[in-house]
């Protein structure tokens, strides 16, 4: 069993049903699937340097390699299924009535998990597009083979994810730059909040007088202007909210 999880008066407070909720998630609430990290000990990372892999740039450079290692983490993805924090963000879905899930995961597990309207802001590793033409492959059986596979037009196609230096997709951030000033109580949940734009949204959220909780094995970046953060793995903290949900 994890540790104890003890919470304020003041969160206790906004576990209402008319609190507008936004949660912000990142790849610690998939770690407990079995999905690696980014950073930190047990961080994807820690074995492939992200200007490497994660770039446009890298995949011009080595398009094979690149293409690769999404291959084997499309692969890990395949196999796992959400965990009991994924599942909890369903019950809050349909406790609070105004509620926003965005997530930088490319994983998909909170759509397995059965959550609505997810806002996707880095894109999804299951979706593939051309670098050329720009057409869409979500399965790839329309694609000629290689490694990557080509599009019909000839150019590469390439994961649907956001790398450095690429624009999120425009409606989704703009949307979550909305939700987030007007919401009371933003939850980051899992993610060291390092890259920008997401990493703004707590500190939006704050700033325009949201109760802000962060969810995390361990301190992050923005541990020093969030209201509350509740250390413990998310798979453990977020069912023991959902216990008290009235
Ligand atoms: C647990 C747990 C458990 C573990 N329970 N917790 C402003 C300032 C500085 C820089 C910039 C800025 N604005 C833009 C930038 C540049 C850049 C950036 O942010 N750089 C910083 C790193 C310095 N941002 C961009 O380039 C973005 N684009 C952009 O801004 O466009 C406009 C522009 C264009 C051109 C020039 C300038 C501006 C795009 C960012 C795209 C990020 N893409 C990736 C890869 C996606 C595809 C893929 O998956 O391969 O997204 S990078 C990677 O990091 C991935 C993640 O979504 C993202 C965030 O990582 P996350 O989720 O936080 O994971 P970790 O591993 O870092 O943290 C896990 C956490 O979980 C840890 O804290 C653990 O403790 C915890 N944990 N187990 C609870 N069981
Ligand atoms: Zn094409």
């Amino acid at each position: 069993m994890g540790q104890e999880i003890s919470i304020s008066e003041r969160l206790r407070s906004l576990l209402l049903k008319d609190t507008k909720v936004v949660i912000l998630t990142g790849a610690g609430i998939s770690a407990e699937s079995g999905v690696p990290t980014f950073r930190g000990e047990e961080g994807l990372w820690k074995k492939f340097r992200p200007e490497e892999l994660a770039t446009f740039d890298a995949f011009m450079a080595n398009p094979q390699l690149v293409w690769e290692w999404y291959e084997y983490r499309r692969k890990i993805i395949e196999e796992i299924k959400p965990n009991p924090g994924h599942l909890a963000l369903v019950d809050f879905q349909s406790y609070f009535e105004k509620f926003d899930l965005i997530t930088q995961n490319v994983d998909g597990l909170h759509h397995q998990a059965g959550s609505k309207k997810i806002i996707e802001l880095h894109g999804n590793i299951k979706r593939n597009k051309c670098i050329r033409c720009g057409e869409k492959h979500e399965d790839l059986n329309k694609a000629l083979p290689g490694i990557p596979p080509k599009c019909p037009c000839g150019g590469n196609i390439r994961p649907d994810v956001v790398w450095f230096g690429e624009m999120l997709p425009q409606e989704a951030i703009q949307y979550a730059f909305e939700v987030s000033s007007a919401c009371d109580l933003f939850f980051s949940i899992g993610t060291s909040a390092v890259v920008h734009p997401a990493a703004s949204l707590p500190v939006i959220a704050k700033r325009n007088g949201a109760y802000v909780v962060e969810v995390n094995l361990s301190p992050t970046e923005i541990s020093h202007l969030v209201d509350e953060s509740l250390f413990g793995k998310s798979g453990e903290v977020l069912p023991f909210l959902v216990k008290l949900l009235k």
